[in-house]
């Protein structure tokens, strides 16, 4: 007996059924990931959370992130990303996620967020109670983050074939508002400071044609009572976004 031939509606809608899970596929390859660093009580997670459109779970904004968070940014067709969240210096499963994003499946971009001493003081893993620290020792331990986050974007962009983006991303800026300009400078290539020595060589290392940096002001929690505007907040982080756009090549 011959088989019987499908009909084209059942074609169809076979077609169909199988399309949503093949075109997820390609949009999870499609959108550049995007690395979010820095040190601890920075405002990374917070951050990241406002360029995907979500609220912060009040637990992890209060003792910092224990382990690597996902973020997804949609966008109209493919101009989303995904963000991988490093946690800070107090989780221990900081290292682990460093070699995922640097080594083991290298990102598209980096976004390094600072706040120019400002970030929230916390206790190391295993302890409680609020941490404490000055703004130098704060000052100094963004320093030092910076010096092993810099290490490993140069490995990554030396054998890499195609260039690789880095934003330093200078947050909080609600605490500093007239001050803005004084604190990119603090961050920027050629600047003198600490930092922007660092951010020289590892420009040096990996090749300028290799690595662009760009260095933006945001704020993730601008309002009423705040050196910062909601609407100014927005703007920066609507700023920030666009510019992850250029870098990836959305627009
Ligand atoms: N004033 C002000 N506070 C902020 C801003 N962004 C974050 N914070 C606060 O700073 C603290 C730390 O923010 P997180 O986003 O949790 O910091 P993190 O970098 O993810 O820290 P870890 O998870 O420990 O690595 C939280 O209490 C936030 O509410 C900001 O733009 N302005
Ligand atoms: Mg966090």
């Amino acid at each position: 007996m011959p088989r019987p031939v499908p009909r084209p509606a059942a074609r169809i809608r076979h077609g169909l059924a199988s399309a949503p899970e093949r075109v997820g596929h390609l949009f999870r390859r499609r959108f550049p990931v995007v690395a979010v660093t820095g040190m601890t009580g920075v405002g990374k997670t917070r951050l990241a959370d406002r360029l995907s459109r979500r609220a912060t779970h009040a637990a992890t904004a209060e003792v910092g992130s224990a382990v690597m968070e996902r973020r997804t940014r949609r966008g109209s067709r493919l101009r989303g990303f995904r963000f991988l969240v490093v946690p800070g210096d107090n989780a221990a499963t900081r290292l682990g996620a460093l070699d995922e994003v640097f080594h083991d499946e290298p990102v598209d971009g980096v976004v390094h967020v600072v706040a120019w001493g400002h970030a929230t003081p916390r206790r190391t893993a295993g302890t409680t109670g609020p941490g404490s620290a000055t703004r130098e020792e704060l000052l100094a331990a963004e320093l030092e983050d910076w010096t092993i986050t810099a290490h490993r974007i140069a490995s990554m962009a030396v054998r890499r074939d195609r260039p690789v983006w880095l934003v330093v991303a200078v947050t909080k800026t609600d605490l500093f508002p007239d001050r803005v300009d004084e604190a990119l400078a603090h961050y920027s290539p050629g600047s003198g400071t600490p930092f922007g020595d660092r951010l020289d060589e590892l420009r040096a290392l990996a090749g300028g044609a290799r690595l662009s940096v760009d260095v933006l002001p945001v704020c993730s929690e601008g309002g009423k009572g705040a050196g910062v505007t909601a609407k100014e907040a927005d703007a920066m982080v609507d700023a920030l976004a666009l510019r992850l756009a250029q870098l990836s090549g959305h627009v």
